[in-house]
């Protein structure tokens, strides 16, 4: 008998499963790691800003209103209060697969299993993050320079808070405002996915998706707007269009 066609064909298959395997488990691995984030409209809690409201509820207007990624911002409160609304609002965002990303604390990111910590400038070292919290978490890192963000980038952060754009009230001890032209020139020097923050809102989401970021953050444009879904709602149709043109 002639086996020579089957086995032909047999070894070929083989061959094709081995590859199809380790093609699928690549592809696993890599999306594990570096799973595919929509930063698009970014908000950033503030529970001073919030005029009474619980960060949960404004959470979960934003998101009704079509915010793709939520930063728990939190300076004032106790650890323990941090934690319980940390996995308060990871239930929240998980059905609809938000990312939720912790400021400043790595080890309240990590207790409540959330996707990742953002690190300012003065926070704890990116190397030293990485080390803790390993490749599956999202790192992000706020850069207020070119040169911030040439580092970061370098050290392996998964995306950059590139920060102030503009002056905000918000948030009065940052560098001097990038503009547009700074944001540019950063877009122009890394590969990383571009966060813009400070001072923005519906009225130049659009300008700030055309000068080279991947995401708008918000703090005060949805917190402390009366409608925060309505104004989560308005940014993402802006930002939404901007990224079509
Ligand atoms: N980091 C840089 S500016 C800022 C933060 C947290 C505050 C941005 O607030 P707003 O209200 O969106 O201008
Ligand atoms: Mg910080």
């Amino acid at each position: 008998m002639n086996f020579s066609g089957p086995r032909h064909l047999g070894n070929h298959s083989s061959a094709f499963a081995r590859y199809s395997l380790l093609v699928t488990l690549g592809f696993l691995g890599w999306g594990m790691v570096h799973r595919q984030i929509d930063y698009s409209l970014y908000l950033v809690t503030d529970r001073g800003l919030s005029r009474g409201r619980a960060t949960l509820d404004i959470v979960g207007a934003a998101v009704r209103g079509g915010v793709t990624c939520v930063q728990l911002r939190e300076k004032t409160c106790s650890t323990r209060e941090f934690i319980a609304e940390a996995l308060a609002i990871r239930e929240c965002l998980k059905s609809r697969g938000i990312p939720l990303i912790i400021n400043d604390r790595v080890d309240v990111a990590l207790a409540t299993g959330a996707d990742g910590v953002h690190l300012g400038q003065s926070d704890m070292p990116l190397t030293m993050a990485r080390s803790i919290l390993g490749k599956s978490k999202i790192i992000g890192v706020s850069a207020e320079s070119l040169r911030d963000a040439a580092e970061a980038e370098a050290e392996g952060a998964d995306y950059l808070g590139i920060s102030p754009i503009f002056a905000t009230a918000t948030k009065t001890d940052t560098a001097a405002p990038l503009g547009l032209e700074g944001l540019r020139a950063i877009r122009r020097a890394v590969k990383l996915p571009l966060i813009a923050i400070g001072g923005l809102g519906p009225n130049n989401a659009a300008e700030v998706i055309a000068s080279g970021a991947d995401g708008v953050a918000v703090v005060s444009a949805i917190v402390a707007a009366a409608d925060p879904e309505l104004a989560a709602g308005e940014m993402a149709r802006q930002i939404a269009q901007a990224r079509r043109t």
